[in-house]
Order: C-alpha cells, then sequence, then structure tokens
C-alpha cells in the first residue's frame, strides 16, 4: 500500500482520457488500495484514477459518514439516469474551490470489480453525484468545466497565488 500523489488543475494530464482496464490482474489490486489509500488519507468521498496519474478507467468512493463503505468501479458506464439535482461540489484535484453542479439525480451504473466480475448498481444523492464527478474525470474533464470561461479563470488564478504562498491558502474553502 502506498498514498500517491494527486494531479492538481490545471495540469494538463487531468486532461487525458482514461482507456478501459483488460487485464484484472495484482497490479489492477494494488493500484485500487492504493487509490483507497489515498482517498482516506485526504478525506475525499471519491477519486479517479486520473487525479493519481493513471489513465486506466478506474474509480474508488465512500460517501459513508463513517468511512466503512469503499467501493470501487472498474470500466464504468452509466446505463440509465434520471431526474436533475444541484450539489456544491468540491474536488481533490482544485482544492479549497466548491460550486454549484448540476447533474442526474439517480444513474444505474455497470461496472466491475477489480476480480473482473460485473455488477450493475442504482445510486441517488450524494452517491450519483460523486460516481458523476469521477466519471468525469476519467473522460479528462473537471467540475469547474460547467463555470463560464471567468469563473475558470478566477479559479485557476487562485490555485496560482495560493500555490505561490505555499498552498495555505489553497485550503481556504471559497465557493465560486
Ligand atoms: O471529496 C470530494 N468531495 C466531493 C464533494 C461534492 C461532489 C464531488 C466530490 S468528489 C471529491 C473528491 C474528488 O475530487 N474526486 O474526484
Ligand atoms: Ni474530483
Amino acid at each position: 500500500m502506498a498514498l500517491r500523489e494527486i494531479l492538481e488543475f490545471p495540469d494538463p494530464r487531468l486532461r487525458t482520457e482514461a482507456r478501459p482496464v483488460e487485464d484484472f490482474d495484482a497490479s489492477l489490486a494494488e493500484l485500487v488500495e492504493d487509490m483507497f489509500e489515498t482517498m482516506y488519507e485526504e478525506s475525499g468521498i471519491g477519486l479517479a484514477a486520473t487525479q493519481v496519474n493513471v489513465h486506466l478507467r478506474v474509480l474508488v468512493m465512500d460517501t459513508s459518514e463513517e468511512r466503512n463503505r469503499p467501493r470501487a468501479f472498474i470500466n464504468p458506464e452509466i446505463v440509465e439516469s434520471d431526474g436533475t439535482q444541484v450539489y456544491e461540489e468540491g474536488c481533490l484535484s482544485v482544492p479549497g474551490i466548491y460550486a454549484k453542479v448540476e447533474r442526474a439525480e439517480k444513474v444505474r451504473v455497470r461496472a466491475h470489480h477489480p476480480d473482473g466480475s460485473t455488477f450493475e448498481v442504482d445510486l441517488d444523492g450524494l452517491e450519483a453525484v460523486c460516481v458523476q464527478h469521477e466519471m468525469d474525470h476519467l473522460a479528462g474533464k473537471l467540475f469547474v468545466d460547467y463555470l463560464s470561461p471567468l469563473k475558470r479563470q478566477m479559479v485557476r488564478k487562485r490555485l496560482e497565488k495560493a500555490r505561490r504562498q505555499g498552498a495555505v491558502d489553497a485550503r481556504t474553502p471559497t465557493a465560486i
């Protein structure tokens, strides 16, 4: 097990489109374990492989209060979606920035477990938000892409300034 470094906006590697997993092997299991460890260490509710610079269709999440409900999705697909909801999102790759995003209220996701077996699950509320946010990462997309270009530029400048000042500032929550 090991922590992995999380790429931050506007790193161009976050724009990479992930490839499907073909080998459900020990290196996949290790990637999933490392992603869980990194997600829990950073107090995130989800993490996409793209964020740790691995461009495979792998995401993990745990939206439970107790942080005891790990789920991994390999090669996820949304096979049905319904309704809309708006949620104020954050992202470990855009630290300290929060903005409202509209997404489907309910999704049915088909995916593989890390051992290769398939499953389908119905998600709603925050779990539906999270899986859609993570699947966007796998497509090279970030929640700030839903903002106007002017607001996205504000986000970029704020993160650049925070980094110059030693990253402390980036942790101050800012709603855009
Ligand atoms: O930890 C996270 N919280 C969160 C809150 C609202 C909507 C989406 C998320 S996902 C985010 C972790 C992350 O960046 N995953 O890619
Ligand atoms: Ni994110």
